[in-house]
């Protein structure tokens, strides 16, 4: 029995060195190799695909103290001075250092950690001043209070013009 399968065997692969060359072999080998490391390269979608509804994902107004990013602001909204939520205006730069919050985004149901950058280099802006303050504790405790000109450490001098509300990540 097993001297016929020998047989059987022998004569597949006689039969198959015959009909495959060697150049066809190795061909066909490249082919596969070439083509596994092509499939990496194809485009993929990365990361969560856009809300189906933005405006509530992220509902209210930014120029609004109400909106729910600002929930721990304490100063003048950069976006009604020419900048936006998370972009200093023109002319000014933002702090190094800066005051940290947690909000509720009522869009999504997810707490968010917000960072209150204070945008330097000019005088005060003077528009949508808001002071909500949550969880902000008094003077005498540095490290938890937001009533601090967080310029006083930047480049540009301690001019203070108005506040950004930074998304910096998500509380868990
Ligand atoms: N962080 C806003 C701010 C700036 C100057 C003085 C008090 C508070």
């Amino acid at each position: 029995m097993a001297q016929r399968l020998d047989a059987w065997v022998e004569r597949m692969a006689r039969d198959l060195a015959r009909r495959a060359s060697r150049r066809r072999f190795l061909g066909s080998v490249g082919a596969v190799l070439f083509g596994a490391a092509t499939v990496p390269l194809l485009p993929v979608a990365r990361g969560a695909p856009p809300p189906a509804d933005p405006t509530r994902a992220d509902p209210g107004d930014p120029q609004t103290c109400e909106y729910w990013r600002h929930c721990a602001v304490d100063g003048f909204l950069c976006s009604c001075c020419g900048g936006s939520i998370h972009s200093c205006p023109p002319g000014t730069e933002p702090s190094a250092v800066t005051w940290v919050g947690t909000c509720h985004n009522p869009g999504d149901g997810h707490d968010y950690i917000v960072s209150y950058n204070d945008c330097c280099g000019k005088s005060e802006c003077g528009r949508c001043l808001c002071t909500r303050n949550e969880n902000d504790k008094p003077l005498y405790m540095p490290f938890a209070s937001n009533d601090y000109n967080w310029c006083a450490g930047s480049q540009s001098g301690i001019g203070y013009h108005c506040t950004l509300s930074r998304i910096v990540g998500v509380a868990k």
